[in-house]
Order: structure tokens, then sequence, then C-alpha cells
């Protein structure tokens, strides 16, 4: 099939998926169009059946804020006409199902009929799509949608509680690409992190507020006492200042290692033992099953849809949000012995192995293929 997806194009985990998830279909044959405002940060190839089309908004003086849905939805109904485009998944409600709907309004003008998928992702609902000032919008474009899909049980629920929806949320959970994990990354260089006695702990994210930092570091301020350890944290965010700060604060400097944004996450994860994920909401949790897959124990909060991914006692703990004494002990009784940390790391990649996109890749061509049957 021709298919236009839309996304995010930074760090964010929706646009991790969409463009994992663009890639995988145009392996599998599909053609892929990705239309967004910048090239999105993991599509580094583009070759035949893979295209990037840039969605310009041009400053002008009299507007206080640039009409970005306007620009995106006109460049959807030219880029759609232009390569005979069969079939828009986007992928968050905010506020690209709403351009999307509009493209496909615009469309039928000339009798073009194409199906439009929206990915729920769950800041687009739990966060920002509940606020008075968008929710009309974003159950009316949920609504007009011909297929919803939502990346977790839990988002569904939510969703289905938070607005008025009319139609049948299909749950097709995040994935992760089994074949692309590299076990020789294993041997990489662990020694430049940390000593040879040393536990590697892991976050990775975005350092807002919902990821809640200052727990990340309460919990290993508490580990590094019990364990010898490091902690690496990867990202950029609105936090990070504060969380060095606290770093410092608490004397842990030396011990704290702040990496920035990086596209090379699994050469990270290869060498970290813990990963943890303590956020306030989380309708998925792709960075935690990125880790799983490169045989990391997770230590998390209970929230949202990561009791989906991280499975209490076999993958990993949960504890409720903010109870870090419980998070920090549970992460004790992981590091401290070699035998339970190892049974742990291999059991997150057995869990991890389920989210592979063999299993998941078939749904999505599924429900595009029905979606387009009945346009
Ligand atoms: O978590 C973020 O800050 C990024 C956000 C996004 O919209 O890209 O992530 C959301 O979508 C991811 C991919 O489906 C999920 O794995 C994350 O759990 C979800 N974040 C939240 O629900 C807070």
């Amino acid at each position: 099939m021709k298919i236009a997806i839309v996304c995010y194009p930074t760090f964010g985990g929706s646009g991790v998926v969409a463009t994992e998830l663009g890639i995988a279909l145009a392996e599998r044959g599909h053609e892929v169009h990705f239309v967004t405002y910048r090239q999105p940060v993991r599509l580094e190839l583009l070759g035949n059946n893979i295209h990037f089309h840039e969605v310009h908004v041009p400053e002008y003086p009299l507007f206080h804020y640039q009409p970005y849905e306007l620009a995106l939805s006109s460049k959807l109904v030219d880029t759609i006409k232009m390569y005979d485009i069969e079939l828009l998944h986007v992928h968050y409600a905010i506020p690209h199902a709403y351009a999307g709907y509009m493209a496909k309004k615009m469309l039928q003008e000339s009798g073009i009929f194409i199906p439009m998928i929206t990915t729920l992702h769950g800041t687009d609902i739990t966060l920002v799509g509940k606020h008075p000032f968008y929710k009309p919008a974003v159950t009316f474009s949920i609504n007009k949608s011909d297929v919803v899909t939502s990346v977790s049980e839990a988002l569904k629920k939510d969703t289905m509680e938070l607005f008025d929806i009319e139609k049948e949320i299909e749950v097709v959970p995040n994935f992760i690409e089994i074949s692309k994990y590299r076990p020789e990354y294993t041997d990489c260089q662990r020694s430049m992190m940390a000593r040879e006695n040393e536990r590697i702990v892991t976050h990775i994210s975005n350092f807002r507020k919902v990821k809640r930092i200052p727990d990340v570091i309460k919990i290993f301020h508490r580990i590094q006492k019990a364990v010898p350890a490091k902690l690496i944290m990867v990202g950029e965010g609105p936090e990070k200042e504060r969380a060095e700060k606290m770093c410092e604060d608490l004397g842990l400097k030396d011990k704290v290692l702040f990496l920035g944004n990086s596209n090379e996450i699994d050469r990270i994860l290869c060498f970290s033992d813990l990963f943890l994920l303590p956020s306030e909401s989380e309708s998925f949790g792709l960075a935690a099953l990125e880790a799983m897959i490169n045989k990391v124990a997770i230590i998390s909060s209970n929230t949202g849809g990561i009791p989906e991914v991280n499975i209490d006692g076999v993958s990993g703990y949960l504890a409720d949000v903010g109870d870090v004494e419980t998070m920090a002990a549970k992460a004790i009784e992981i590091l401290k012995d070699d035998a339970v940390l190892k049974k742990f790391k291999d059991n997150a990649f057995k869990v991890a192995s389920k989210f592979d996109i063999v299993n998941i890749l078939p749904l999505y061509e599924e429900i595009y293929e029905k979606a387009y049957k009945s346009r």
C-alpha cells in the first residue's frame, strides 16, 4: 500500500513508534511517506519506498501563533494527490488527527476517499487532550477517524472514560525489533562508564515533570548506599537542570552521568543492569521495553500501561507512584545478587520478545486493509 504517516519527528515515544513502524512497513514492500516538520530522528535512510515531505510553516508577523494544522493539512492534500497515497496513519491526536480529518474532507471534494487511522499514544489523551481547551476538538477528531488504535489497554480505558467516544478502539501495543537487537554490543565499553564492581542504573526520558525525575535521583541515592553503582541519565528536558542540582546537593555528582539526547540507546542499554521509570503517568513505557530487549531489569511505577509491559516479580518490580522507598528496596534486592540480577535480566528479554515487531506489524496491516476496503 501507499501510506502517509504523520508524527512528531522528535525523540518522544510516539515519533519513535511511528518512525520504526514506517521503516518496517517499507521493508515489507509498502511505500511510506512521512509528512512532518522535520526528518524524524530515527529515520536515517530514505530510499525508493520511504519518503519524507517537510511541512513548512512560513513566519508571518500578523500571526501570534503560526497555523501548523493548516500547513499540515495542505501538505497532506498535495502529497496524497501527487503520490496516489491510499491510506493516512496519524500518530498522536493533537493536532494530527484534526489536520488529517481536514485533509480527508478536502480530498473528498476532488473525489478522493482516503481512510484515516489515528493512533493514540498517551499524553494526547491523559495530559494535553483532556484539557477543556482541546477536548471538543480531540473528541471530534477521534470520532471522525476511520479506525482508532491505542498503544495499551490502559490508554483505551482512559480514553473511553475521559471522552465521549463513539468508536471502537483497537489496542495495538508498541513494539521492538528483536532482529535489530545487537548482542555484540553486550561487551561494549562498559568499563568507560563504571568500575567492574559497580552496577549500572539507567533512566531515559524527555525529562518532563510527568517522568518524576526527582524520584529517579532519590531511588538511586538509596541504591548506591547499599550497592556500588552509577546512574546514567539520557535525554533532555525541562527537569534536567533541577536533577543536576539535586545530584550535586546529595553528593552524587561523581556517580551520575548526564548524557543528553542520544541516537545510540541500544549501545547505552547494553551495559545497563537496571532501568528506572517512576513516572506519574505512562500509557505504555516504550523506554522500558527498549531496555528490556537489551536485558535490563525494570523498576517502575504501576501507573497506566506500564503493568502491561513490566511484569511484577518477573521482568522487574512495580510500586505506587512516588513510593521511592519500595522502588529502592526492590532495586537493591535485584542488584545485590549476581544470580538474581541475571534472572531478572533474562526474564526482561523474554517478556520483551512478545512485543517483537513480527507479532505487531500484521495487526497494523490487517487494520489498514480493512479500512481501505471499507472506505
Ligand atoms: O512520554 C513522553 O513524554 C513522550 C510521549 C509521546 O507522546 O511521544 O510518549 C507517549 O507515547 C509513547 C509511545 O506510545 C509511550 O510509550 C509513552 O508511555 C507515552 N507517554 C506517556 O503516556 C506519558
